[in-house]
């Protein structure tokens, strides 16, 4: 049965009298549930009961709130293979992926619990005697977290979860491609027992309630993941209201493969980072840069290995690609394609859409490989979806050009066994993330996650010890206990205390 959801506000589910859209599963077709297109009003009303339960959540001791994030994490364990069953259903990641999106979940809460006990703050020496200094983390006040529907789980919860344990209530507006995923993410949420209103979920348009949050008054921060040009739209928005945000916008990641590299472990990274998650992922891999040396040897294997991949329902273990997620990115997919073979690309696999019997009901398009110029389009744009793009390098000063001749700088890998190499590309590749022998992705909930240039700005990163950078603000303190008047940078010579 199709259900009807509501949107979570104040800690109850509520109906919307307004219009609806569906949801799908991208490997069917079938229609999974509905949800409402929200109105300003609802918006309006959502963060309000976010304000109200922010003035008593910022006052809950943060090992408390870290409780509740254990509880929470302790749920999506137990649920785990249902939910992940409905990320593979939703969204079209194969079930493996789908317990790891549901995994990251967990790790990232019992993660996030942990700094309800640290949240370190600072003591520093004054300068003048009896008075003590000290720096304090507080919570910058109900906060906007927008979501994409790549990740349907896991980044509203690496999100909510830092968010969750700073002190900030939030509104979360999920991708409408996956709000079904953000729905089961929530009512976990609830089971776990946060307090009503400190968790609300609208769903809606993305000028609507996308943009309504961003600039409500009441929001004081936004975590946003997506595409590029939301994102610097939002940062705009944001700019104009000074309130602090984060942005994760995606990359044209690189893989190099130096002419030493284990060429059977390169091979298995580049078919996980390449065609992983059909290529949907922000850190994937979606250009191979290879050694002159290894060249032709590495595109016989990689044609060879991507034709052999099994495509299909993502809920059978057996596949090892489902559909990419919607109409419109199977679409933008094969509009590149059409791209690619116009620009004089090479066309070394695939290149089209899949058709017969089940694929004919689903998004399904075959794994792509094209040998590309450096200047292309294909070697220079984020595709986000299952097509690699392979170049040939002469050195390793120019595989690292290559990689950086890009307007992202999100994630970056390098195959080699010269330590020299290793260690140069740590520091030499303008990337938030490199791997070292290992594909680009794989990030873990323990480590900070970002990027640069246009991939969004370096002063925040999620996960790791910066996830509550996010949502904090540092608040500093003087503790004058001399009781007279004592003047910083003026009485310069009381060297003595009491
Ligand atoms: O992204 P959008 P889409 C890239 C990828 C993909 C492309 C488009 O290249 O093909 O973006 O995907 C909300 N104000 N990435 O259309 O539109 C929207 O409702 C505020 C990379 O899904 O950026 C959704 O919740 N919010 C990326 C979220 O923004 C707005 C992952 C992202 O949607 C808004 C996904 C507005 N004006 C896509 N308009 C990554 N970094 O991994 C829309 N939204």
């Amino acid at each position: 049965m199709v259900q009807d959801y509501g949107l979570f506000v104040g800690g109850k589910w509520r109906k919307s009298e307004g219009k609806r859209f569906e949801t799908q599963n991208p490997a069917t077709g079938e229609i999974l549930a509905t949800f409402p297109l929200a109105s300003k009003d609802e918006l309006n009303g959502a963060v309000r009961a976010a304000k109200d339960a922010f003035e008593k959540w910022k006052k809950t001791p943060a090992p408390r709130r870290g409780e509740l994030l254990l509880e929470a994490a302790r749920i999506f364990r137990q649920k785990k293979e249902d939910l992940a069953r409905t990320v593979t259903t939703e969204m079209g990641k194969v079930i493996a992926e789908g317990r790891g999106d549901v995994q990251e979940v967990i790790d990232f809460y019992e993660y996030a619990a942990g700094e309800g006990r640290r949240m370190f703050g600072e003591t520093v020496p004054s300068e003048l005697p009896s008075k003590m200094c000290m720096t304090l983390r507080l919570p910058v006040g109900p906060v906007g977290l927008i979501t994409p529907w790549n990740f349907p789980m896991a980044i509203p919860a690496w999100k909510s979860g830092a968010a969750l344990v700073a002190g900030c209530s939030f509104v979360l507006k999920p991708s409408s491609l996956t709000p079904l995923c953000a729905a089961r993410f929530v009512e976990v949420l609830d089971e776990a027992g946060f307090p009503p209103g400190v968790l609300n979920l609208v769903t809606g348009s993305g000028s609507l309630v996308g943009d309504g949050l961003v600039d409500h008054p009441e929001i004081r921060a936004i975590s946003f993941t997506g595409g590029v040009d939301t994102g610097k739209h939002v940062y705009e928005s944001a700019a104009k209201k000074m309130i602090k945000v984060g942005l994760e916008l995606g990359g044209k990641n690189a893989i190099i493969a130096m002419d030493d590299a284990k060429l059977d472990l390169l091979m298995d990274g580049v078919m996980f980072g390449a065609f992983g998650t059909a290529g949907q992922r922000c850190t994937a891999a979606s250009r191979l840069i290879v050694h002159q040396r290894i060249y032709e040897q590495v595109v016989d294997e990689l044609v060879e290995r991507t034709e052999k991949l099994r495509i299909g329902n993502p809920i059978d273990e057996k596949m090892e690609m489902g559909p990419v997620a919607s109409k419109d990115q199977e679409k933008k997919v094969l509009e590149y394609i059409e791209i690619g073979k116009k620009e004089g690309d090479k066309l070394l696999a695939g290149g089209h859409k899949l058709k017969g019997g089940a694929y004919d009901k689903g998004f399904f398009l075959a794994p792509t490989v094209f040998a590309v110029d450096r200047k292309s389009r294909l070697a220079q744009e984020e595709i986000f979806g299952p097509v690699l793009s392979v170049l040939k390098a002469t050195s390793y000063e120019d595989a690292v050009a290559i990689a950086n001749s890009v307007k992202y700088g999100l994630s970056s890998s390098i195959y080699t066994n010269d330590l020299r190499w290793s260690f140069r590309a740590m520091q030499d590749l303008d990337a938030g993330i490199t791997y070292i022998n290992a594909p680009t992705i794989g990030a873990e909930v323990q480590l900070p996650f970002g990027g640069t240039k246009e991939t969004g700005p370096t002063d925040t990163r999620e996960a790791g010890t910066t996830a509550l950078e996010e949502f904090t603000y540092w608040k500093t303190v003087y503790v004058d206990y001399s009781g007279r008047l004592q003047k910083a940078q003026i009485d310069t010579d009381k060297l003595v205390g009491g």
